[in-house]
């Protein structure tokens, strides 16, 4: 780690200052992502501790026009049934301040989107522990990366997300469970405004 006692405090708020900037952005400029940002991000990812080591993560990086053309138009229409139907009258107030609807453009106008597989027991793949766990700290990691490398990320989940398998030529044994579009604002890009809790309303010490 290499990290002496004196400077550990130092090192965590600066880390804490570049994570504290971190916003999901729902509107992105087609500037493309910079060669090999998006491999060193896995590779960061691909480093997130997992259930019994068995690394269940397949992350697929869609810039091909036509497939985010399918993601998007696929993903619209179960967003198209949530939004309709599907939500509760309490879950869509609970989205009001973040403005979303079943419009998903940014599937398509973000020059990247990396979408990312729990990889199950199949003919090649041994059977994952905690597979959620490890690949949700997986993706933090990337969110993490990406973001120190100066790109933006919207962390979409569609429900349910078997048509990613298709898209994305996946096998049964992979599960869809994050569509992370990937890329630089769009100029005048506005986030909501909102506040993060305070250390006190998060941490309990006893
Ligand atoms: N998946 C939908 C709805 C949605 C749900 C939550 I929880 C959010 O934090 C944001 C959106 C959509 O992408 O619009």
């Amino acid at each position: 780690m290499d990290v002496p006692a004196r400077q550990a405090e130092e090192r965590a708020r600066s880390f804490h200052e570049i994570m504290a900037r971190r916003r999901t952005v729902r509107d992105f400029d087609d500037r493309p992502v910079p060669d090999g940002v998006l491999e060193w991000a896995v590779r960061t990812a691909a480093t997130a501790p997992s259930g019994a080591h068995v690394q269940p993560w397949r992350f697929v990086v869609l810039t091909d026009p036509e497939r985010k053309r399918r993601l998007r138009a696929a993903a619209e229409e179960e967003e198209r049934a949530f939004y309709g139907r599907r939500a509760s009258d309490e879950w869509l107030e609970a989205l009001a301040p973040l403005g979303t609807d079943e419009h998903k453009p940014f599937l398509e106008v973000a020059p990247a989107v990396l979408v990312v597989f729990e990889v199950h027991k199949g003919p090649h793949t041994p059977r994952p522990y905690y597979a959620k766990e490890s690949v949700g700290i997986a993706v933090g990691f990337l969110l993490a990366a990406l973001h120190q490398a100066g790109l933006a990320t919207l962390t979409h989940t569609p429900s349910p997300m078997r048509f990613l398998n298709e898209i994305c030529d996946r096998p049964a044994e992979e599960r869809g469970a994050y569509v992370i579009p990937v890329g630089y604002p769009a100029p005048g890009a506005r986030v909501p405004d909102l506040e993060r809790k305070q250390l006190d309303e998060v941490l309990v010490r006893l």
